[in-house]
């Protein structure tokens, strides 16, 4: 080893400004949705970063994207550190890709000064973090610890009407250079750099959230349906009309859900209506609820909400209601162990930190049921994220991954600052 590892800002912020170009939207954002060409282009650019540094470079299938490398013990479970490059429709450009590069800038200051760490380090890029295109989210990370259905997904259509499988194979063989390995291997600890997507930091002055948990998540699809009828002949009372219905019923639960919790998230986020004609009562109004909450009790009492008015609202409008969950991410808690360690690295690098509870879910999550895990959080401007403003400034990004740096090197064994 030459010196000691240093985390390289200028080549990290260059990074991300191009892998920002990938999939890039006119407003300033990326639209990089899972398993289209601007994922695949993405990958593709980060695999080829990979090999150029002599890095091994893996998927596995479900397009999950690892980068590794080796340790003095190749045997042993290695370091996992990464996050998604996967975006929304109009996402910000570090939404994921942040934790993703900053993740592959430490493997590149190892490999700059030549360091021995006796674990492996690998690199990952979950696939589908997001769901906007294909529900539900985190499937990479869900299929690695074995929660997945990689075979009942290949028919799932997206939002465009492609169909999963054929885009996952299509996103597989855009990569030939990586080496196929099973679902899901041993790993001896995960941490996930994320922005905070927030505004607690960057309110708090504080530039690194220690995450000790993730809230609860559950998506749920409505459907009402009613009777197509002619918007000028038909009267009131002669209307089934399913608009009328989830309007009613989206206003009731926007009055009593928030307002009553402020812990409590719900979202109407996408709607659909058939036959969507200006001059005919609709059919069916379908439309998706996304709803968040840290206590599982209090998520369930909200669905029941939900399942309650909608089901009011169908009767009273004499249409029909179909309820279906599409994601389920009961709330988690990090290993403190690995919290400790981001702790420590932060104290020897001179990093304020304060612990937070993360109100987006993440692939960490899913991570944690099988390995020690946690997060290291980073301020957003205004905490807006999910959409192209989204905006994260140089310093926090390269304490960001000094502190990501610091933390690898301590959990694969290699030199830590001021070492004894
Ligand atoms: O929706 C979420 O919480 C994540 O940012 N995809
Ligand atoms: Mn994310
Ligand atoms: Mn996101």
């Amino acid at each position: 080893m030459t010196s000691y590892p240093k985390i390289n800002a200028r080549r990290l912020l260059q990074r991300i400004a191009d892998f920002a170009t990938i999939g890039a939207t006119p407003a300033g954002g990326v639209n990089r949705q899972a398993l289209s060409i601007g994922d695949r282009t993405a990958r593709r650019r980060l695999a080829e970063l990979a090999v150029a540094r002599g890095f091994n470079v893996h998927q596995d299938a479900i397009a999950n994207l690892f980068i590794r490398r080796e340790g003095r013990d190749p045997s042993s479970p290695p370091v996992l550190i990464g996050s998604h490059l996967d975006s929304q429709p109009t996402g910000g450009r570090f939404d994921g890709a942040l934790g993703t590069l900053s993740a592959f800038e430490v493997l590149e200051a190892l490999e700059d000064t030549g360091v021995d760490t006796e674990r492996s380090v690998e690199v990952v890029s979950w696939t589908n973090e997001e769901g906007s295109r294909f529900s539900p989210g985190c499937m990479g990370s869900m299929a690695f610890i074995g929660a997945g259905d990689i075979a009942g997904w290949q028919d799932t259509r997206g939002t465009d009407g492609a169909r999963l499988g054929d885009e996952l194979a299509a996103t597989l063989k855009a990569l030939p250079e990586a080496r196929m390995r099973p679902v899901g291997h041993a790993v001896s600890a995960f941490v996930e750099v994320h922005i905070e997507q927030g505004p607690v930091l960057e309110r708090a002055g504080i530039p690194i959230g220690l995450v000790t948990g993730v809230q609860g998540t559950r998506w749920l699809v409505v459907s009402f349906s009613g009777e197509a009828a002619h918007a000028g002949t038909t009267p009131l009372e002669f209307r089934k009309d399913p608009m009328a219905a989830a309007v009613a019923a989206i206003a009731q639960l926007q009055l009593v859900v928030m307002p009553a919790d402020p812990m409590a998230r719900l979202t109407v986020g996408r709607m659909s209506v058939e036959p969507s004609s200006v001059n005919v009562i609709p059919s069916r109004v379908t439309f998706t609820i996304d709803i968040r909450h840290p206590q599982e009790d209090v998520l369930s009492s909200i669905e029941a909400q939900i399942d309650a008015e909608c089901r009011a609202s169908a009767t009273h409008h004499m249409v029909e209601v179909h309820i279906e969950k599409h994601f389920d991410l009961a709330p988690g808690k990090f290993d403190v162990a690995i919290v400790d360690v981001i702790d420590n690295a932060c104290e020897r690098l001179g990093v304020s930190n304060m612990k937070l509870v993360s109100g987006a879910f993440h692939d960490a999550l899913f991570v944690s049921k099988v390995a020690p895990t946690a997060m290291i959080f980073v301020p957003c401007r205004d905490g807006i994220s999910h959409n192209e403003a989204e905006f994260v400034t140089s310093e926090h990004i390269e304490i960001g991954a000094k502190v990501l740096l610091e933390t690898a090197l301590s959990l694969a064994r290699g030199p830590i600052l001021n070492a004894p």
